[in-house]
């Protein structure tokens, strides 16, 4: 059966703390499967569309800032409820509400400092998927002892 993807992006802070291989393994050793993996600098066109259901707010001009303020790590990690899981992983949006034990409750303070993006469902996990990686950017790799059925 196809297992479900979801889109998880590091934001610059991210990066710039050191933070990449803490944030990775979570992912990995929770039992993800890694697929997609690539660093970039998002444009402001690319950080407009992906935050695009956010354009009337007004902290929006801030964030395309944000995101556009360096590098970012762009993952794709397949398994048995990744989309819900992977949120469970990142934690509340504001870093005060995000439980310990979670990325952003372990790692961050500020609502628009918080580290790293999750997709929060089925339908934005395959836009933003679609919208960062090529089908060709993504890469199978089979388990040979499967961690879920
Ligand atoms: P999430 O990233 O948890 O999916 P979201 O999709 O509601 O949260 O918002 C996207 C990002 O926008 C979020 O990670 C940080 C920023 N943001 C959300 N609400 C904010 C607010 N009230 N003030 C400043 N930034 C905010
Ligand atoms: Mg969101």
């Amino acid at each position: 059966t196809k297992q479900e993807r979801t889109f998880i992006a590091i934001k610059p802070d991210g990066v710039q703390r050191g933070l990449v291989s803490e944030i990775i393994g979570r992912f990995e050793k929770k039992g993800y499967k890694l697929v997609g993996m690539k660093m970039i600098n998002p444009t402001k066109a690319q950080a407009e569309e992906h935050y695009a259901d956010l354009s009337s707010k007004p902290f929006f001009n801030g964030l395309v800032k944000y995101f556009t303020s360096g590098a970012v790590v762009c993952l794709v990690f397949e398994g048995k409820g990744v989309i819900k899981g992977g949120r469970v992983l990142v934690g509340a949006t504001n870093p005060s509400d995000a439980n310990p034990g979670s990325i952003r409750g372990d790692f961050c303070v500020d609502i628009s400092r918080n580290l790293i993006h999750g997709s929060d469902g089925p339908e934005s996990a395959k836009a933003e998927i679609s919208m960062w990686f090529k089908d060709s950017e993504i890469t199978q790799w089979n388990f040979i002892t499967p961690v879920y059925e």
